[in-house]
């Protein structure tokens, strides 16, 4: 085994007259904690077991995971949540590659993390010789993350966290690969030496301003509407330009439509919120503008049945210019930072212009009035047992009362569900699967959010969503983090009453083990478990739970018969050969 021998870091303190050195393990977390980076989310391990020490000796929080997939999410979220990129450090191979699924979700969702991993020697790697955990992570990271760096010599420890912390910061944000050989870490240096190869990245997201031009043709086409729409995405929540935004779009008594993280940028009972006329706004604006949000599946690719026939003009603002005309044809592209853009167009309207929308305010407003009055009896149904509408009723009303608490969101029925019932009223309240709809988000989420903000966390997750990471409620219980968990139990994946068409003895592939207690689980690490079976049982145990702060499931039993094939999106499902009812 050819790691650095444990504490070999210690080497870091001057001794008999000699003079001062420090190491890679040093250079590392001055590196870090130089660029403001105050926690590190890792599982220990060989070579980099003495790095988290370390770090936690130096006075970082070094929050250890039990697999780091959920490490990484951490990582990644905490990258939404504050603008600087997350760390998740990992041991080689095996622990390198279970860290990069959140690695390749963060790149795909424009987070900023840093995966860090150490990795074994170079000479042997490259020979194909069989190191201890031989793998060539920088090959595989690299097609899966925005940029992939290697360090060898520890004087450029501090470059390579510096372009690290820029690349995944800079133009739309996203996920860095960091390699870290064992025997750098090992690396002696001069302290003095050391200490100036330390990189701080001045401004590591510098602001963009979208040109003059693009502005005003912009301002041409917005002004050209009759049937305006403003689509908000998670860019825009990102960008943490909340009163920029609200008063452009109060500025223009447009319609909005919030994607899903990008609820409560303003509140969703904000007037001019469109949320409850989705289908009737796409099929029927003249005029959109995206902010922060993209083109991609979860819009339809900006074409087709879901929008409709009108002729539509598109305004889009992002910061990466490449995303233009990926579906459609873009109208007016305002290339920049997000609070620079808005700043920008509310300037160029000016304060004289009037929309002319006083007929379609009216329409979707008679719209939205429909769909909620339709909506609002199901949401207090108290059936036994519950079915979504019952219980996302009772989280709904406990989320008004508690604005500031973080939403993590996961599953088929439970998410799509969710999002359309749970209003949500400040800006990055809500985290779900976002792009790729990845379950297992759940519980990394979670630890991070309720470490990065301090606010109370309510996980509300599908059963078979949350056993992609149910066991980081070990995590929860031993940091005792004020985290609320609600598993949707309705045994199974999208339900519980699929049969195996061969009729055999195997339960279908979608079933789970009936009435699994999910609350114990929690009751076995400390935490507290609540088994409920009513809307009014449930809101008593979730209230319970927020009060006190403690780690807290709550096992929801949800008619198992209650779900659809893949909620909302089963129409994304191709063809089966054997016939689904
Ligand atoms: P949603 O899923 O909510 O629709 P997306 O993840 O598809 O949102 O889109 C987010 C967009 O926001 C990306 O195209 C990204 O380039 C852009 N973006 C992220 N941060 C900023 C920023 N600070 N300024 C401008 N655009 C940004
Ligand atoms: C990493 C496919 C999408 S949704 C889902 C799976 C397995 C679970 C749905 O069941 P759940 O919710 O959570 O119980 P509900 O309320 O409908 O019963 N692997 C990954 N990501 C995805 N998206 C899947 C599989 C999937
Ligand atoms: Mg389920």
């Amino acid at each position: 085994m050819s790691a650095p021998a444990q504490g070999s870091h210690e080497v870091s303190v001057e001794s008999g007259g000699l003079p001062a050195i420090t190491d890679g393990f040093h250079l590392v977390i001055e590196a870090l904690k130089l660029n403001g980076i105050k926690t590190i989310y890792c599982v220990p391990g060989i070579p980099i077991t003495d790095l988290g020490r370390l770090a936690q000796a130096e006075g970082m929080r070094v929050i250890s995971f039990r697999h780091e997939q959920h490490a990484g999410h951490a990582a990644a979220i905490t990258g939404y949540l504050t603008q600087r990129p997350g760390i998740c450090l990992t041991v080689s191979a095996p622990g390198f590659l279970n860290g990069l699924t959140a690695l390749a979700n963060a790149t795909t969702n424009c987070f900023p993390m840093i995966l860090i991993s150490g990795s074994s020697e170079r000479e042997i790697v490259d020979l194909q010789q069989g190191d201890y955990e031989e793998m060539d992570q920088l090959a595989i990271a690299k097609p899966l993350c925005k940029a992939a760096f290697r360090v060898l010599h520890a004087e450029d420890i501090g470059i390579g966290i510096a372009r690290s912390v820029r690349a995944a910061c800079s133009g739309r944000p996203g996920g860095v690969y960091l390699d870290l050989p064992a025997k750098l870490l090992a690396q002696t240096l001069d302290a003095e030496e050391g200490s100036r190869s330390l990189v701080q990245v001045i401004d590591p997201a510098p602001r963009q301003i979208p040109a003059a031009d693009a502005v005003n043709r912009a301002v041409e086409v917005l002004k050209s509407a009759r049937r305006p729409l403003i689509i908000l995405g998670k860019g825009a929540a990102y960008a943490q330009a909340d009163d920029d935004i609200r008063a452009l779009v109060e500025a223009t008594g447009f319609p909005y439509l919030p994607m899903s993280m990008a609820k409560g940028i303003l509140p969703d009972t904000h007037p001019q919120s469109a949320g409850a006329a989705r289908s009737l706004v796409l099929k029927e604006s003249d005029v959109v503008m995206m902010v922060g949000a993209r083109l991609n599946w979860l819009l339809s690719h900006g074409k087709g049945k879901a929008w409709g026939n009108a002729r539509k003009q598109f305004v889009q603002i992002d910061i990466e210019p490449k995303e233009m005309d990926s579906n459609v044809e873009i109208a007016a592209p305002v290339i920049g930072d997000i609070g620079s853009c808005v700043r920008a167009l509310h300037d160029a309207l000016g304060s004289d212009w009037r929309p002319q929308i006083t007929e379609w305010i009216g329409t979707v407003n008679s719209k939205k009035e429909t769909n909620l009055d339709r909506m609002a009896p199901r949401l207090q149904n108290n059936n036994v047992p519950m079915d979504f509408h019952g219980a996302l009723g009772v989280l709904r009303t406990i989320v008004r009362n508690r604005p500031e608490a973080i939403l993590v969101n996961e599953g088929a029925n439970t998410l799509d569900f969710a999002r359309s019932i749970i209003d949500m009223y400040q800006p990055r309240k809500r985290l779900d699967v976002g792009t790729w709809g990845v379950m297992g988000i759940g519980m990394g989420f979670a630890v991070a959010a309720a470490i990065e903000t301090g606010n109370p966390v309510l996980a509300v997750e599908g059963d078979s969503a949350f056993g992609f990471s149910g066991m980081e409620i070990e995590t929860i219980c031993r940091y005792n983090l004020p985290v609320c968990v609600v598993v949707f139990n309705n045994n199974g994946i999208y339900r519980g009453t699929d049969v195996n068409p061969s009729g055999g003895d195997d339960v279908a592939t979608t079933v789970f083990v009936k009435d699994a207690r999910y609350d114990r689980m929690m009751e076995a690490f400390g935490g507290v478990g609540i088994y409920a079976t009513t809307p009014d049982e449930l809101s008593r145990a979730v209230n319970k739970a927020m009060d006190s702060g403690r780690p807290t499931l709550v096992n929801a039993v949800i008619d198992e018969k209650a779900g659809t094939e893949s909620g909302r999106i089963g129409n994304l499902n191709p063809q089966s050969a054997v016939s689904r009812k």
